[in-house]
């Protein structure tokens, strides 16, 4: 990705995540808008955005983050989101045995007392893969992996769903449920 590219990348991420209004946008209750309008509304907000460069971040995102729909004219975030304008309606699926959250050291004592919670967004977010934990809680420190039981949390009635993009996504996530690392 560019240096324009990953501007880009960002921008799309907080006005289809967090802040549509902060450009005149309103996002669907399942987080769609029209291309056409998310482009007039970043030209006029002073973003610089063309169907070519939307494409371009679109098919160049590492983790998939924007998904357009099969017909092309809209797009949406595939997960992340805060916006309380947005409740995709998930579909629930049954989850591998394990699934893995990245956070930070400093975060430990809390998440310790309090289990895993959803901050500022919808849900917690957790990958099938160790290697993209580290990734995302290196982001705001020395990552540390969590091993959760996610199919035993399933079984006893807790819901999971998988966004566009294969992020897994569930609620709270109780102390009980996070496997203690040996
Ligand atoms: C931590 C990225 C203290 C949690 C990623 C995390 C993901 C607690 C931080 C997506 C806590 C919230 C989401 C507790 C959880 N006490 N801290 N009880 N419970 N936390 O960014 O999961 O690159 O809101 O561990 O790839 O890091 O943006 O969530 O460290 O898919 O596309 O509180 O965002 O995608 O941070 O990341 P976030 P996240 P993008």
């Amino acid at each position: 990705m560019s240096g324009q590219h990953v501007e880009i990348s960002k921008f799309l991420s907080l006005v289809l995540r967090h802040k549509p209004e902060s450009i005149g946008l309103t996002l669907d209750t399942e987080g769609w808008v029209d291309i056409d309008v998310l482009i007039a509304c970043a030209n006029q907000a002073g973003q610089i955005l063309t169907r070519q460069l939307l494409q371009e971040v679109v098919e160049t995102s590492d983790k998939k983050r924007f998904t357009v729909s099969e017909d092309g004219l809209r797009i949406r975030a595939a997960q992340g989101h805060s916006t309380e304008s947005v409740a995709i309606a998930h579909v629930e699926k049954q989850p591998p045995e394990f699934l893995y959250h990245g956070t930070a050291m400093r975060f430990l004592d809390s998440i310790r007392e309090k289990g895993l919670l959803p901050g500022s967004r919808h849900y917690v977010h957790l990958s099938e893969d160790e290697q993209t934990a580290i990734a995302v809680g290196q982001r705001y420190g020395k990552p540390i992996v969590l091993k959760v039981k996610a199919l035993l949390m399933a079984e006893q009635g807790f819901k999971f769903y998988q966004a566009d993009n294969g992020v897994w996504l569930t609620g709270n996530v109780s102390i009980e449920f996070i496997q203690p690392s040996d």
